[in-house]
């Protein structure tokens, strides 16, 4: 039995099945950890979503920014823009099943035996690790909740309030929590959010740091396993923290890691999602000395 983290899928179904032949992953036997963007701007989404619910048994599934669109769209809350991929997902005759069962995922997840989150952007350094599983708790039981899930998802759209305050309610609560938990990159000491700077580590807007740089992080000591920014190429340089997205969907690679041993595969794509053809071994030359006779 083993537990394998995946970074962002976004409908890259070909390069999840290539690792998972890679690893022989049996849904039976072995766990697949899902950092979230599950869908959208890859070439199958609505086969990833049906396949993933298909093995749902064997998940542990953290949302994204883009499964929360999909959830609205799903609702004719959000429309769909042009880059998104997602129209395939809402015309199927099983769409209300897979986007049930989306619904029913985590914001985060908690792993105490192994003292490691799953997130898909991140945790602010402002929140301890018993202050973040509660408020993730908050937007969970509002996407469960047949009244609730409207007002949050016409909600959940917007940049402010950038910052966390306890004394926040209602919609504009839960969108504050819903930034942090899947579209955070940049931000300072006390959560003040960036949202619109999404390049690497050394470009962080002034005053501002990757949510896992700062010093006084509540939640030094936890692993978090995060996916969401591709400019990392899956590397942060945060001892205890590991980058998944590596922009498989972007002509990268999609990344899978063994939770407990921290070793890490990858599966190629091409700038459309699909998994590149492996390299031909080159054919060795024939050396007149070695050959045999
Ligand atoms: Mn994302």
């Amino acid at each position: 039995m083993a537990t394998y983290a995946v970074g962002d899928l976004q409908g890259c179904l070909q390069a999840l099945q290539c690792l998972l032949k890679q690893v022989a992953f049996d849904p039976t036997r072995d766990r697949l950890w899902l950092v979230g963007d599950l869908v959208n701007r890859g070439p199958q989404s609505l086969d990833t979503l049906r396949f993933l619910y298909s093995i749902r048994e064997s998940l542990v599934c953290v949302l994204g920014n883009h499964d929360l669109h999909l959830l609205a769209a799903g609702k004719n809350i959000e429309r769909l823009k042009k880059s998104d991929t997602l129209l395939e997902i809402l015309g199927a005759p099983d769409s209300a099943e897979l986007l049930e069962w989306l619904r029913q995922q985590k914001l985060m997840h908690y792993d105490e035996q192994r003292d490691v989150a799953l997130v898909h952007a991140g945790i602010p350094p402002q929140w301890s690790l018993r202050k973040a599983l509660k408020y993730a708790a908050e937007v969970e039981a509002a996407l469960r909740d047949d009244n609730l899930l409207p007002p949050y998802l016409d909600g959940m759209y917007g940049n402010d309030p950038a910052k966390w305050d306890n004394d926040l309610k209602g919609v504009t609560r839960l969108r504050v929590i819903t930034n942090y938990f899947t579209r955070m990159r940049f931000c300072t000491a006390e959560g003040k959010l960036d949202l619109k700077s999404k390049e690497g580590l050394d470009n962080a807007p002034p005053g501002y740091k990757p949510w896992f740089q700062h010093k006084e992080r509540k939640t030094k000591g936890l692993k978090i396993i995060f996916g969401h920014w591709a400019a990392l190429e899956g590397r942060c340089n945060e001892p205890g923290i590991s980058a998944l997205d590596t922009g498989c969907v972007w002509g990268g690679a999609l990344t899978l890691m063994n939770v407990d041993t921290g070793e890490r595969l990858s599966c190629k794509c091409d700038e459309h999602g699909l998994v590149l053809p492996p390299v031909a071994a080159p054919i060795p030359e024939p050396s007149s000395a070695s050959a045999p006779r």
